[in-house]
């Protein structure tokens, strides 16, 4: 085999290869609070359960209230093998709704992101 052959070879093994890890992205499979879950106190945290290893450098959430307003928190952190984004909740959330955008890169390098609300109850 030319060099250029074994090039070619080498390059389609590995576009076969990426192509396969492309189903293997992170998605969101459970999260404290859960998606539409109304709880009685605010949460301390945010534990957010992905299907693959997780990037931390990468990986954030932001907590958004009824009117528009960022809730602050703390350093994010993975726990269980990596797949799990914990961010603490700096301070109490008032009674409302949230939205909680996340955005993480697994470590196959493929950047999935997505949102979901819970409610505080008053
Ligand atoms: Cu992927």
């Amino acid at each position: 085999m030319s060099k250029s052959h074994w090039f070619l070879a080498t390059s389609f093994a590995a576009a076969l290869l990426m192509s396969g890890q492309a189903t293997a992205h992170a998605h969101l499979s459970a999260s404290v609070p859960t998606d539409g879950a109304t709880v009685g106190t605010s949460p301390t945290e945010i534990d957010l359960h992905f299907s693959e290893e997780l990037n931390l450098k990468f990986s954030g959430i932001k907590i958004i209230g009824a009117d528009k307003a960022e809730a602050k928190t703390g350093n994010a952190k993975l726990t269980d093998s990596g797949k799990t984004l914990v961010v603490p909740v700096s301070a109490a959330l008032p009674a409302g709704t949230y939205t909680v955008e996340w955005h993480v890169l697994s470590t196959d390098g493929h950047k999935t992101s997505g949102s979901y609300s819970f409610n505080v109850k008053p």
